[in-house]
């Protein structure tokens, strides 16, 4: 059973922090999961590779992505969408492992959002320098789910505003094991991640993976 599992309401447990209305960061949430979620990744990975995708700008993205579940977020010269076939070879993307969807649920849950059902889960892997711009996520169909996302390996700070562009930003430092629900207000806020600094994660090694669990159609 995971320790989680005991607590009803999110903020029960002290290390359930509030990050702005909608937004529960939960320390270490993940990390009874970790071996079930790498080994996982694993087997999605030899089916559909991380790759660079392009913007419809043209440039290359730093951060190598991957997906599973029955849709896939896709970008090239043609724009952004959710895709149920990865583009490298015409195949449905890997399912979704059962250890993901009860992670995601579980923290859903934990950050009041009951009847998670994600259908993708875009895989994102940063090495030394890899960073993401401040964007929304805002390709999903409803915007009433939740994000969900999961933070593995080196630590990276993560930069989130509000509605608007301009706004003020926070910055927070995301750890191995770290999750983060977006819901509610925070669901369209502004974020991104600067870029990941050099070092060795004693289990991943060079890079941070981050999962995020979306409900997309
Ligand atoms: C706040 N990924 O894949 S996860 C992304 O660490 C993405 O790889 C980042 O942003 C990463 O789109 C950040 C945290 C996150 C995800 C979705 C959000 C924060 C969010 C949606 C709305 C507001
Ligand atoms: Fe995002």
């Amino acid at each position: 059973m995971h320790t989680h599992d005991l607590f009803d309401g999110a903020s029960s447990d002290t290390r359930h922090e509030r990050l702005a209305p909608g937004a529960w960061l939960l320390r270490g949430f993940a990390l009874g999961q970790v071996t079930a979620v790498l080994a996982a990744i694993e087997g999605i990975q030899a089916a559909a590779p991380f790759r660079h995708l392009v913007t419809p700008g043209g440039f290359r993205m730093s951060v190598a992505m991957t997906n599973c579940g029955h849709l896939g977020w896709v970008s090239d010269r043609r724009g952004y969408r959710y895709d149920a076939c990865d583009p490298l070879n015409g195949e449905p993307w890997p399912p979704m492992p059962p250890v993901f969807l009860e992670l995601a649920q579980t923290a859903a849950r934990a950050g009041g959002f009951l009847g998670f059902a994600p259908d993708a889960c875009l895989i994102n892997r940063y090495e030394p320098g890899a960073r993401l711009t401040l964007h929304q996520d805002k390709d999903e169909r409803d915007f009433s789910a939740p994000i969900v996302s999961v933070s593995l390996g080196l630590p990276a700070v993560f930069l989130f505003g509000g509605d608007a562009r301009r706004d003020n930003h926070r910055r927070v430092r995301l750890q191995h094991g770290d999750v983060v629900v977006w819901g509610g207000p925070a669901r369209l806020h502004h974020h991104g991640v600067l870029a990941l600094k050099d070092g060795y994660h004693e289990i991943l090694g060079p890079q941070r993976l981050n999962l995020t669990f979306r409900r997309a159609a």
